[in-house]
């Protein structure tokens, strides 16, 4: 019996080993191919200043150094505009402000030097970051979210400049009192995550001292972390997977090329799960071993320039298969309203949504973001998020995981659009 046992495990062994031998070959492979998605995306003009996709880019080994001074060139103008207009309009920008901080360093640039409508962007952030944190109490919770809190906290540690410490101790005291990653919010893990690598960076700032409650919110995370790990090895789903892992290898902790969750990233690039430039500009540091906290060391010199890309494959043929789709419509008040239309199988949810309203029935509106366009008005009612409310998208009862950019529809189903508060 104990012989068969030993057999049985050795075989096992051999197997798993084999198997994580064959996806570490391809693994190179896989990663040059999202680098280059990654660097296509370049040549559409939504995603010529996003300033996640440039980090990506400049945190991987392999790089095109032309493109990636387009892409700073871009960003340095088009979304520095937009900073510059957001903030005179008084709105809050704590997380874009934060990525293109961690963007334009990540390309070694001086960051003493930037200015948005005359103040330097440090200065910027740490006064989105008060304005944050002075919500808190009142609130219970930013004035954006602790996802991008964690990213301006994040982005400030990593320019060298110290926190004030009133700042770091709220997200601490959220993490212990569970305000984060808690309940059925989707975004529990991500925002976990965020705050795991930007507490990381705290905690090996220069000078900083032992700190009990530091050291208790990063264990809550990884704890948590760990948890959020489902059957198929993703932590949280095929979209915090990225993020997750980058948290767990910036607090370090060993995340092998064999561990469940790089398995898992890899089966998702390979079945053409991350295809969004954001999706793949979360997910490719992680797979290279690389996390958000490398910005600080990154030198900008010797580096590789080999990527090249081949000229672009032609489109598909369009599917002429239609497929029935039933769009209902829930908002608190009122019955819900049910509509349904045929669209040829493969169409997209805003196709979708874009033939409906020609019909006349239906109206929606949509805000452009760095993951594509988010559905914001719906037959002339707004969810906005300073009133935390949102329309949220399910398909037969399931909450989507993509956005109406992305989801594809490729069989009858019934889409839900309801009013939700978050
Ligand atoms: C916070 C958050 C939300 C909040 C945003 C409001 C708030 N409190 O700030 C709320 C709850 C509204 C939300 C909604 C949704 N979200 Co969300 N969200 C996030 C999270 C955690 C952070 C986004 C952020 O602040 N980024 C930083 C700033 C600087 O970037 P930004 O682009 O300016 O941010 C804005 C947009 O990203 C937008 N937004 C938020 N989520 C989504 C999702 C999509 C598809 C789009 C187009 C835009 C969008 O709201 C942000 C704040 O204004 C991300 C996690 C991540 N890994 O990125 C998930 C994430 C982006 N969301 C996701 C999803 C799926 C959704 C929903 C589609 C869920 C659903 N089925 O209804 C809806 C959007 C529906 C719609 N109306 O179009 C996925 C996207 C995956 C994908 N492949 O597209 C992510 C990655 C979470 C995950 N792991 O699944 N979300």
């Amino acid at each position: 019996m104990s012989f068969l046992l030993f057999f049985l495990g050795a075989i096992l062994v051999l197997v798993g080993g084999k198997q994580c031998e064959l996806s570490s070959t391809d693994h190179k492979e896989l990663m040059l191919s999202l680098n280059k998605k990654l660097l296509r995306s370049l040549e559409d003009p939504s995603h010529q200043s996003n300033p996640s996709v440039h980090l990506a880019l400049r945190l991987s080994t392999h790089h095109s150094q032309a493109t990636e001074c387009k892409s700073l060139s871009y960003m340095k103008t088009k979304l520095h505009s937009d900073l510059e207009s957001s903030l005179s309009d008084l709105k809050p920008v704590t997380g874009l402000l934060a990525l293109y901080l961690l963007a334009l360093k990540a390309s070694c640039y001086d960051l003493g030097a930037v200015k948005l409508n005359d103040k330097n962007l440090i200065h910027h952030l740490k006064s989105q970051l008060e304005q944050e944190k002075d919500h808190i109490p009142t609130k219970s919770r930013p004035l954006t979210s602790y996802y991008q809190y964690s990213l301006g906290i994040l982005a400030q540690c990593v320019s060298g400049v110290r926190l004030n410490p009133h700042v770091r101790n709220k997200l601490i005291h959220a993490i212990k009192q569970g305000h984060i990653g808690h309940g059925e919010n989707h975004e529990g893990v991500d925002t976990l995550a965020m705050a795991g690598i930007a507490l990381q960076c705290v905690k090996e700032f220069p000078g900083q001292e032992e700190d009990a409650a530091l050291k208790e919110a990063l264990n809550i995370i990884k704890e948590k972390l760990r948890g959020s790990q489902r059957a198929d090895g993703h932590m949280g789903n095929e979209f915090s997977t990225g993020l997750a892992v980058q948290s767990l290898l910036a607090m370090g902790i060993q995340v092998s090329e064999c561990s469940a969750s790089m398995e898992a990233l890899r089966n998702s690039a390979r079945t053409g799960v991350y295809h969004n430039p954001m999706a793949i500009s979360q997910v490719l540091p992680a797979l290279q071993q690389r996390t958000y906290l490398h910005v600080k060391t990154q030198g900008c010199t010797k580096e590789d320039d080999s990527l090249v890309l081949e000229s672009r494959p032609p489109p598909g043929e369009s599917d002429d298969v239609m497929v029935s789709v039933e769009v209902e419509v829930v908002n608190s008040e009122g019955r819900p309203a049910l509509n349904s239309i045929d669209i040829p199988k493969g169409s997209t949810l805003l196709k979708a949504l874009e033939l409906l309203q020609t019909k006349g029935e239906f109206t929606f509106e949509t805000e452009s973001s760095l993951w594509g366009p988010f559905l914001s008005m719906v037959n002339g009612v707004q969810a906005r998020q300073i009133d935390r409310d949102y329309w949220q998208l399910l398909s037969d009862g399931t909450v989507l995981t993509e956005g109406i950019g992305d989801f594809k529809i490729v069989k009858p189903q019934k889409i839900s659009i309801k009013k939700m508060r978050f």
